[in-house]
């Protein structure tokens, strides 16, 4: 598995606007924001995309889903968020490493794009 730009931002050698931070997570602004608030959840363990996780991620993947939901309250942004997991080029995912995006501040359709 060749390094990605996230495990550089997780490793500090790349700079990310931080707003959230713990043991095994990182939250960062996009850096190709979609939305006025676009915020990326990533594990600190590199697993490239969510159909590579396994029963031992079943608590990491329920902390980013945890921290998203108070990075939303902390932004007042409770009552319309989206979550959104690109899983595999086909889907879109560009950076194989496993993300959460956090978006807001927009009106939001369904289905979506
Ligand atoms: P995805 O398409 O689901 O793999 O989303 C990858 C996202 O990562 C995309 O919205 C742009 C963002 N991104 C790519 N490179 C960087 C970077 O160097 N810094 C930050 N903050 N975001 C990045």
């Amino acid at each position: 598995m060749s390094e990605t730009i996230f495990q550089k931002i997780i490793d500090k050698e790349l700079p990310a606007d931080i707003v959230y931070e713990d043991e095994s997570c990182l939250a960062f602004k996009d850096i190709n924001p979609v939305a006025p608030i676009h915020i990326l959840i990533i594990p600190k363990k590199r697993i490239e995309k969510i159909s590579d996780s396994n029963t031992e991620d079943k608590e990491l993947l329920g902390h980013l889903f945890l921290v998203a939901g108070n990075i939303a309250r902390d932004l007042g942004i409770e009552d319309a968020f989206r979550l959104v997991v690109n899983n595999g080029a086909g889907a879109q995912q560009t950076v194989f490493h496993l993300h959460v995006h956090l978006i807001a501040g927009r009106e939001f359709n369904w289905p979506p794009g």
